[in-house]
């Protein structure tokens, strides 16, 4: 190959994978700012108003009509935070008990087979974040304590102290055990300056409105949409620890294939990002 030909086939793999990259990016930045509006929803609607106006029926008729504002989630759900004095109350008032995301039971929701009744209450904690309001696609996490589960505790007290949105790193998700990522936003009692403290912060919150991003099958999709998908070979990276990447998409190649690195930026400055793109055929 000449190297005016390599360096025409390296330009036109950079540009393909900033373009996906971009595409990619742009969705989930969409998705995030109605996750983000959504939060206000549950503020005026549930914790603003007496009686609230939203009830589980309620939140999945809207976030189903609503799915196509959030396109690379299978869903959104909303904690509410619940201190161990006012758990009896809670519970006799939903009609359920609060459950633990770590009991033997989790196993057998994780192999697909989750049956609420089977999961015992879960044990006294200080204070608690069961899941009240699901979209249909992930009704099962309801009456599910997130500050039971390791990545959604982590997730829902990074959210509630910084008060902006915050990224799991790719976890298996509950139930349909493909991985995903969490971003979740605090919802707070009162609008605060954009200075609070997380002291001010923690003690002002309300709950956690999360959206669920199943990477695997969303980046397919997205990248179906594109002619060249016979083209490239696309991998996705979350690489916030840089001696040890995670993949999000796409399958292990290890060759000496000329490769395009694209930056993602998924808008939590915590965590980094970035799409690996190969030509499929050797020149
Ligand atoms: N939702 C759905 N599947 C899951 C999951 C989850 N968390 N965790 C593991 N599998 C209510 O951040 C707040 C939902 C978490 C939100």
């Amino acid at each position: 190959l000449s190297s005016q030909a390599v360096e025409n086939r390296r330009e036109k793999l950079a540009s393909m994978c900033d373009e996906r990259a971009r595409m990619l990016q742009d969705q989930f930045y969409v998705s995030m700012n109605h996750i983000q509006s959504m939060s206000i929803l549950i503020s005026t609607f549930h914790h603003g108003m007496t009686p609230s106006a939203i009830d589980q029926m309620t939140f999945a008729r809207y976030t189903e009509r609503t799915a196509f504002e959030r396109p690379l989630t299978i869903g959104v759900a909303y904690a509410v935070r619940v201190l161990h004095a006012d758990r009896e109350q809670f519970e006799k008032q939903q009609g359920w008990s609060i459950k633990s995301m770590d009991t033997l039971e989790q196993i057998e929701v994780r192999k697909g087979q989750y049956n609420p009744e089977a999961v015992d209450p879960s044990p006294i904690q200080e204070e608690y974040a069961p899941v009240i309001f699901a979209q249909d696609t992930v009704a099962h996490v309801i009456s599910l304590d997130m500050l039971s589960g390791k990545e959604d505790r982590e997730n829902v007290l990074c959210s509630r102290a910084s008060g902006k949105g915050v990224l799991t790193a790719p976890f298996r998700l509950l139930k349909s055990n493909r991985l995903g990522v969490i971003l979740t936003f605090a919802v707070y009692k009162r609008v605060l300056p954009s200075n609070a403290t997380s002291t001010e912060r923690i003690e002002a919150v309300n709950g956690y409105l999360g959206g669920i991003f199943d990477i695997e099958s969303l980046v397919e999709k997205l990248l179906q949409q594109l002619a060249s998908k016979q083209t490239i070979l696309v991998n996705v990276y979350d690489t916030t620890n840089v001696s040890n990447p995670i993949s999000m998409y796409g399958s292990n190649v290890t060759d000496d294939r000329l490769l395009h690195v694209s930056a993602l930026n998924f808008g939590d400055p915590h965590r980094r990002h970035e799409m690996n793109c190969r030509f499929k055929q050797k020149p």
